[in-house]
């Protein structure tokens, strides 16, 4: 594959190098980088709006600012594909997200020009404050550091706290709030009307004017700017700023809004706000997916579209003309509809995941039912928990990463005072290409320990579906996750009628000899070709999908542990703590005496790559399952 990078961006291996070129130059810099982005993502995958809209951003801040020195803090870091290229890592960008390859976030150990790891939203402010506080209590008062942040990852809490943080510190911090509109889907809630306010207001506009005339001032009186900024600040206070600013109420000085594409103004802008002490805010206007015409006309869809012809835009869709099975997001996006309908108590939430988690199916056809909160898993978790004190059933829908965000709410505000809150817990388990900040690897360690939560995973459509229904019955009314992988099922005709199950109740797959699998979700599927291939060798293990790790099926492993003396236990989650550790600490508690093999995500972070290739790197694909039953064959138990 050719990835030729234009005339100037071949040259740029350091910011040094973009440094050294003329103002006029830069522009051009922009558009190849900006080429260099698209014909990486279109036949590598990846994020992609996001980073086509700070492209003029990206290269402005590293013209400016003296990286990696002044610290550079991405908020999410999906769009920092720009920030890696013109980094050092050109021309190993086309690894991006690949196995082994480049990570698809910032990362500490990738760079020195990534200063704070990032995956998760909002983190940006209070990372670069601390870095801020740092230099400052080190007497670095030359070191500039610049939290860019979006206007989807704006409206979690950390980062007002962040905010609320900054206002009294005088530490030197410049947040760039990139300004596009959009989340992943539309951006939602008071603040994204208050930035169009901003945005849109004439006095404002007005007094801009002025404001950056004064701005321009700054570099010619050097040594003075001080003054000048408490000029400008008057300004905007006595003018424009009589009605509130939400940022300088919170003691920010504020700049903007400014246009994001246009490369030599906002180079003359950040020249302009280095030299301003205390923290400021610069508000950026762009357009998600910048440069590319589809991008910028259905930026939900681009915000990560896999492989498409760059050239045509199609996005290319797995070449296959047997029918698939689902997406395990959609069973559920279709299924709360269906479930919905038939209970009026039912709510869905989404903490700015509606297309992530296929909340969106739901939003479309009950709009006053289901609720995008934005980037709030936290606040999604309580209000949650509000609703069900009113004896509404909500069914609250968040990748199991994020979920950590809301450890809290579901201990102190779901689970301690008993209420029907229904977790779905999308990308259980590794999740492919995002990596280590995207794994759900702790879901069913950090959710089991909590009294009251019933912790389940669905080997298949059928079950996700019958777990679904079997939580919003009335005599269920307590926290149940339940928690299901990313990507595809198994079923192709998925749509069951709704079968009621028992809480804390496994079944047996298939019987056997001598040993038993223990399988958790959706391993299950890989102990069924486990079996299948061991059976030819003459190897006949039993397996059981347990269907909860809590409560356990106590009865059904009396029965499997007074049958059988070797175990395997598998799941798509850590090892420590997990599925596995249930049945061992089963096993312990009623004083059987058996060996048990767990098959889970070691006690490491595991990188990213494609989820076939890290469940065979963790050893719980169908090839560890059949080692281990080959393994305990051979090996003698003594009992
Ligand atoms: C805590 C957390 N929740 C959800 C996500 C998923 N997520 C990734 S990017 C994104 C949208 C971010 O919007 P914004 O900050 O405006 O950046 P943009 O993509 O518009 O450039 C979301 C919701 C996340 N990364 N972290």
């Amino acid at each position: 594959m050719d990835f030729t990078p234009g005339k100037l961006l071949k040259e740029i291996n350091r910011p040094e190098d973009l440094r050294a070129l003329q103002e006029t130059e830069i522009p051009q810099v922009c558009r190849e980088l900006r080429d260099f982005i698209i014909d990486i993502v279109s036949v590598n995958g990846g994020h992609f709006g996001a980073s086509l809209g700070v492209v003029e951003l990206t290269v402005a801040l590293h013209y400016v600012f003296n990286t990696p020195y002044d610290q550079l803090v991405w908020d999410v870091g999906h769009q920092a594909y720009g920030h890696k290229i013109l980094t050092g890592r050109r021309d190993i960008f086309y690894t991006n997200r690949i196995y082994k390859g480049l990570s698809g976030f910032p990362k500490r150990n990738e760079s020195e020009f990534d200063t704070f790891g990032v995956g998760h939203s909002s983190t940006s402010i209070s990372a670069a404050l601390g870095m801020a506080v740092a230099s400052r209590l080190k007497g670095e008062n030359e070191r500039k550091h610049i939290a860019v942040i979006g206007d989807g990852a704006m409206t979690a809490g950390m980062a007002f706290e962040g905010l609320n943080h900054a206002g009294v510190e005088n530490s030197n911090l410049l947040v760039v709030l990139n300004d596009n509109c959009m989340s992943i889907d539309p951006n939602v809630g008071a603040l994204k009307e208050y930035l169009t306010d901003i945005t849109t207001s004439h006095t404002y506009n007005k007094v801009k004017d002025e404001l950056w005339k004064l701005l321009g001032k700054i570099s010619k009186f050097g040594p003075n700017a001080q003054d000048i900024a408490s000029k400008i600040e008057n300004a905007v206070k006595t003018t424009f700023l009589k009605q509130s600013n939400l940022f300088e109420s919170l003691r920010f000085r504020y700049f903007g809004p400014v246009d994001g594409h246009d490369v030599n103004r906002l180079i003359k802008i950040l020249n302009d706000l280095k030299d301003i002490p205390g923290p400021k805010i610069l508000h950026v206007l762009t357009v998600k997916g910048k440069g590319y015409e589809l991008a910028e006309k259905d930026q939900t869809r681009w915000h990560a579209p896999g492989l498409f012809d760059k050239i045509s835009g199609e996005i290319f869709k797995p070449v296959n003309t047997n029918p698939q099975p689902p997406k395990y997001q959609d069973v559920f996006g279709h299924s709360i509809v269906e479930l919905a309908k038939a209970n009026p108590k039912i709510v869905g939430i989404t903490p700015a995941m509606p297309s992530g988690c296929s909340l969106n199916i739901m939003m479309k056809e009950m709009p006053d039912r289901a609720f995008d909160v934005g980037i709030a898993e936290q606040h999604a978790v309580t209000f949650s928990a509000g609703l069900a004190t009113q004896g509404l059933i909500p069914y609250c829908n968040i990748y199991s990463t994020f979920l950590q965000r809301g450890y809290d709410q579901v201990v102190h505000d779901v689970a301690l005072q008993n209420l029907h809150v229904i977790f779905c817990l999308d990308r259980g388990g590794l999740a492919g290409a995002d990596g280590p900040t995207h794994h759900g690897a702790f879901d069913i360690a950090f959710l089991r320990c909590i009294p009251n939560m019933i912790v389940a995973a669905p080997m298949n459509e059928h079950e996700l579906r019958n777990m679904m229904y079997t939580a919003q019955l009335p005599e269920n009314n307590f926290p149940i996750s339940i928690r299901y992988p990313r990507g595809n099922g198994v079923l192709i005709d998925w749509r069951n009628n709704f079968q009621k199950l028992g809480i804390g109740k496994g079944h047996m797959v298939k019987d056997g000899e001598e040993i038993a699998i223990l399988s958790f979700g959706h391993p299950g599927n890989f102990a069924i070709t486990a079996c299948a291939d061991l059976a030819i060798e003459g190897l006949f293990p039993a397996h059981y999908d347990m269907r909860f790790a809590k409560p356990l099926d106590t009865e059904l492993l009396h029965e499997i542990f007074s049958k059988f003396k070797r175990i395997v236990t598998v799941e798509d989650g850590c090892l420590m703590g997990g599925f596995g550790s249930a049945i061992a600490e089963f096993m312990i508690d009623h004083n059987y005496s058996a060996s048990i093999k767990r098959l889970g995500i070691p006690d490491r972070f595991i990188e990213h790559g494609e989820q076939k290739e890290l469940y065979a790197e963790c050893h719980y694909d169908a090839n560890a399952i059949k080692n281990a039953v080959r393994h305990f064959i051979g090996e003698t138990v003594f009992v």
